[in-house]
C-alpha cells in the first residue's frame, strides 16, 4: 500500500469518527452502502451480466458493420450521452469536504437544536465551497464572492447554512436575484468574460442600483481573492432566530472564522493562478485534508434580544448591512473540521443540494426578504438540475434521521414505501407515520409564532434605505495597502468597461457617496472628471471604523500549513536543504525541492537529489514563500537562468518572504533587489529562519508594495 492512501485512508476513516457515522470501514460501508467499491469485482452491466469483451463492438466480421444488438455496447454509450446535468445557475465551480462539527458546549439557553447541546457529539458535515459567476469549468481565483455552504447531518434532520464569504449581499430582495444574475453573468451576445464582473452589463446594474454598493466594495477588496478556501470567513449573511426550549427567541448572524487566518491573494498572482493552476483552491483544499492539515471555523453568532431588534442604525432585515462586531461580539458556538475529501466528486460534490430552507427544531427564519425569497428558489432549482422531487434521495443529501411521510412516486424513487396508506390521517396503516409534537428535545418542528399585523403590499422599508454608511465604514475600516487594492480593483474592472456613461455613473453616483477619495483617484484612473461632492447626503453614524473587517487583524500567529519553494540546481548545499526542511516541520509548514527540470540534482557533496518538481511545473505563484539554499555551482546557474530569476522576482513582486542562504545571498545583485523586512539573507540556517518565519506568519511584505511595483516580472 502506498503511503499516500494510508494516508487518505486515515483520514477517511478519522471522518467517520461520529456517533452517527461508524468509525471503521465495515461500519461505514454498512450505514453508507452506496459507496461502491469495485476492487475484485467482475465487470458487468447494468442488469449484472458480466461482460466478456469491453474492446469490441458486436460487428458482423471483423471489417464489417455494427450490429444494433449489440445490448452491452448501447447501454454503455446510451449511459455516456447522458452523463451530464445541468451545472447550478449561479456558484457552479465547487469544491467540497466531509468533515464534522462540535459544540464547545451546552448552548441550550439559546436554541433546543440538538447538535448545538453537547461537546462529546460529532454532527457530520458536507462543506461545498464555490465561485458565483463563472461555469463549472471556470478559474478558482477569478475576482468573484465565495460561496460557503455547510449541511450539518444532525439527528433531527438536516440544517444546511448557505452562506458566502461576505457578511453583506448586493440585493435587498430576492425578487432582483434574476436581474442581479443575468447583469453579472457573461454578456449576453459572446458569453465574455468568464468568471468575472468586469464586464459592461455588470456595472451597469450595479451603478444604477445603490444598495449594491456594500457588496460591490467588499467585492473589489482582497476578500474577493481569498488566498485558499480554508482562509476565508464564512457568513450566514442573513439575520435568523436561535429558539430555545422555552420559546425564547434571539436574532442571530452567523459566522465562521477559520483558525489558519484570514488573508489573500494579490491581484496580479490571482490572475496568473487562473491560467497556471485553474484548480489552485480545490487542489489546496483536496490536498490539506490528504496531509492531514484538516482545516477549521470556529462557528460564532452575534446575538441580538428580540427587544433589540429596533435598536441599530440600519434593519436587522436588510442583508446589504453587516453588525459590526465591535457593537455586538461574536459568541463562539463550536468548531468545524474538514478532515475527509470525497470519493467521488460527481456523487457528492455535485449532486449536494443546499437550501436556507433546511432548518432544525431551535432555529428559525427572520423576515429578510432576501432570505424568504431563497426558501423557495433552491428546492426550486434542484427540481430541474437535478431531475425531480427525489434528490433528497441522493446518497449526499440524505439525512441521518430517518424520514416518512405520505410523499410518494416521481422520478428517480428509490425507496420502496411498503404502506398502504401515503395519506394522513388513516387507519389502514395504524394511523403512521405520525406527527410529533413540539418538546424541549426530540420535538416536532415549530416555528417561532412571531406576531404579524401588516398590509398586504409591494413595498421596501425605509429603514433599508441607507446605502452608503456601511460601505464607507468598510472603506475607512480597510489599511492603506487594503485601500490602494480597492482602488486598483474599481479602476481595472470599470476601465473594462466600454461604455462611458456608465463608468461616470457608478463614480459618481456610488463611489462619490461612499467617499470622495476614492472616487476622485477611481476617477482619475479612468480619465474622468473629479467629482466634486456625493449625490446624497452623508448619514452620521455612531461607529467610524470597524478594525474585524480588515485582514490585516485577521492573520493567525503561525506558519503552520504554508508551503515553501526550494529552489535549487547541481551543487546546491544538501545540508542547508535539511536544516530548512526541518525547521519548516517542526512549524508544522511544508517545503517542496525545485530544481531546473524534474531530473534529480546532484549536491555539492556528490550525492543524488530528488526533486519534488521543476520550477515551471510549480510556479512562485503556489507558494507563499522561496528558499534558495547556497551551493557556488548551484547559485551560479540559478543566477544564469531566467526561469529561476523570474521565480524570484514573481515571488517578491507578489511580497512573499524570500531567504537566500550563503552564496544564494550574491542573487540580490543579479535581481537588483534589495534586502527588506522579508528578504532576507545570511549564512547561518538557523539565524535566517527567525526574520523569515516571521515575514511568512505575516503573510505579505506590504511595506514593500510601492517598490515592487517596479518590478518587471
Ligand atoms: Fe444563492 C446557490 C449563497 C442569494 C438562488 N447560493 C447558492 C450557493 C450558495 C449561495 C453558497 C451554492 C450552494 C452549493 O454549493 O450548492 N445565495 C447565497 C447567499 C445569498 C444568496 C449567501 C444571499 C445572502 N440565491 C440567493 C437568492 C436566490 C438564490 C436571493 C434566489 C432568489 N442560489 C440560488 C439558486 C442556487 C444558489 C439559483 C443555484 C444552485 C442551487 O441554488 O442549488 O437556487
Amino acid at each position: 500500500m502506498s503511503t499516500k492512501k494510508t494516508a487518505a485512508e486515515k483520514s477517511r476513516l478519522a471522518g467517520t469518527d461520529t456517533p452517527d457515522r461508524a468509525n471503521t470501514n465495515a461500519k461505514l460501508d454498512r450505514l453508507e452502502p452506496f459507496r461502491s467499491d469495485a476492487t475484485g469485482q467482475a465487470l458487468r452491466t447494468n442488469q449484472g451480466v458480466k461482460i466478456a469483451d469491453n474492446q469490441n463492438t458486436l460487428k458482423a466480421g471483423d471489417r464489417g458493420p455494427s450490429l444494433l444488438e449489440d445490448f452491452i455496447m448501447r447501454e454503455k454509450i446510451t449511459h455516456f450521452d447522458h452523463e451530464r446535468i445541468p451545472e447550478r445557475i449561479v456558484h457552479a465551480r465547487g469544491a467540497g469536504a466531509h468533515g464534522f462539527f462540535q459544540s464547545y458546549g451546552n448552548h441550550s439557553a439559546l436554541t433546543k437544536a440538538g447538535f448545538l447541546q453537547d461537546p462529546a457529539k460529532k454532527t457530520p458535515v458536507f462543506v461545498r465551497f464555490s465561485t458565483v459567476q463563472g461555469p463549472r469549468g471556470s478559474g478558482d481565483t477569478v475576482r468573484d464572492v465565495r460561496g460557503f455552504a455547510v449541511k450539518f447531518f444532525t439527528e433531527e434532520g438536516n440544517f444546511d447554512l448557505v452562506g458566502n464569504n461576505m457578511p453583506v449581499f448586493f440585493i435587498q430582495d430576492a425578487v432582483k436575484f434574476p436581474d442581479f444574475v443575468h447583469a453579472v453573468k457573461p454578456e449576453p451576445h459572446n458569453e465574455i468574460p468568464t468568471g468575472g464582473s468586469a464586464h459592461d452589463t455588470f456595472w451597469d446594474f450595479v451603478s444604477l442600483v445603490p444598495e449594491s454598493a456594500h457588496m460591490v466594495i467588499w467585492a473589489m477588496s482582497d476578500r474577493a481573492i481569498p488566498k485558499s478556501l480554508r482562509s476565508m470567513q464564512g457568513f450566514g449573511v442573513h439575520t435568523f432566530r436561535l429558539v430555545n426550549a422555552e420559546g425564547t427567541s434571539r436574532f442571530v448572524k452567523f459566522h465562521w472564522r477559520p483558525t489558519a487566518g484570514t488573508c489573500s491573494l494579490v491581484w496580479d498572482e490571482a490572475q496568473k493562478l487562473a491560467g497556471k493552476d485553474t484548480d489552485h483552491h480545490r487542489r489546496d483544499l483536496w490536498e490539506a485534508i490528504e496531509t492531514e492539515d484538516y482545516p477549521e471555523w470556529e462557528l460564532g453568532v452575534q446575538i441580538i434580544e428580540e427587544q433589540h431588534e429596533h435598536d441599530f442604525e440600519f434593519d436587522l432585515l436588510d442583508p446589504t448591512k453587516l453588525i459590526p462586531e465591535e457593537i455586538v461580539p461574536i459568541t463562539p458556538l463550536g468548531k468545524m473540521t474538514l478532515n475527509r475529501n470525497p470519493d467521488n466528486f460527481f456523487a457528492e460534490t455535485e449532486q449536494v443540494a443546499f437550501c436556507p430552507g433546511h432548518i432544525v427544531p431551535g432555529i428559525d427564519f427572520s423576515n429578510d426578504p432576501l432570505l424568504q425569497g431563497r426558501l423557495f428558489s433552491y428546492t426550486d432549482t434542484q427540481i430541474s438540475r437535478l431531475g425531480g422531487p427525489n434528490f433528497h434521495e441522493l446518497p449526499i443529501n440524505r439525512p441521518l434521521a430517518p424520514f416518512h411521510n405520505g410523499q410518494r412516486d416521481a422520478q428517480h424513487r428509490s425507496t420502496l414505501d411498503k404502506g398502504r396508506a401515503a395519506y394522513e390521517p388513516n387507519s389502514i396503516d395504524g394511523g403512521w407515520p405520525k406527527e410529533t409534537p413540539p418538546a424541549a428535545q426530540d420535538g416536532g418542528f415549530e416555528s417561532y409564532p412571531e406576531r404579524i399585523d401588516a398590509n398586504k403590499i409591494r413595498q421596501r422599508s425605509e429603514s433599508f434605505g441607507d446605502h452608503f454608511s456601511q460601505a464607507r465604514l468598510f472603506f475607512n475600516s480597510m489599511s492603506p495597502h487594503e485601500q490602494e487594492h480597492i482602488i486598483a480593483a474599481y479602476s481595472f474592472e470599470l476601465g473594462k468597461v466600454e461604455r462611458e456613461a456608465i463608468r461616470a455613473r457608478e463614480v459618481n453616483d456610488i463611489l462619490a457617496n461612499i467617499d470622495l477619495g476614492l472616487a476622485r483617484r477611481v476617477a482619475e484612473n479612468l480619465g474622468l472628471p473629479t467629482p466634486a461632492k456625493g449625490t446624497v447626503a452623508v448619514r452620521k453614524t455612531s461607529l467610524k471604523r470597524s478594525p474585524a473587517l480588515s485582514q490585516v487583524n485577521l492573520l493567525p500567529d503561525t506558519i503552520k500549513t504554508r508551503k515553501v519553494a526550494i529552489l535549487a540546481a547541481n551543487g546546491v548545499d544538501s545540508a542547508a536543504i535539511d536544516a530548512m526542511k526541518k525547521a519548516l516541520k517542526a512549524e508544522g509548514a511544508h517545503a517542496k525541492l525545485l530544481g531546473p527540470t524534474s531530473a534529480p540534482l546532484k549536491a555539492a557533496n556528490g550525492k543524488p537529489l530528488a526533486v519534488d518538481a521543476s520550477m515551471e511545473g510549480m510556479p512562485s505563484v503556489a507558494f507563499d514563500a522561496v528558499f534558495v539554499p547556497g551551493g557556488a555551482a548551484s547559485v551560479n546557474a540559478l543566477g544564469g537562468d531566467g526561469v529561476a530569476l523570474h521565480y524570484l522576482l514573481e515571488a517578491y513582486k507578489h511580497l512573499k518572504a524570500i531567504a537566500l542562504q550563503g552564496e544564494a545571498e550574491q542573487l540580490l545583485d543579479v535581481l537588483k533587489l534589495e534586502k527588506d523586512a522579508g528578504l532576507v539573507a545570511g549564512k547561518d540556517v538557523g539565524a535566517l529562519t527567525q526574520a523569515f518565519f516571521a515575514a511568512i506568519g505575516q503573510h505579505r511584505v506590504w511595506a514593500r508594495e510601492a517598490k515592487a511595483k517596479a518590478v518587471p516580472a
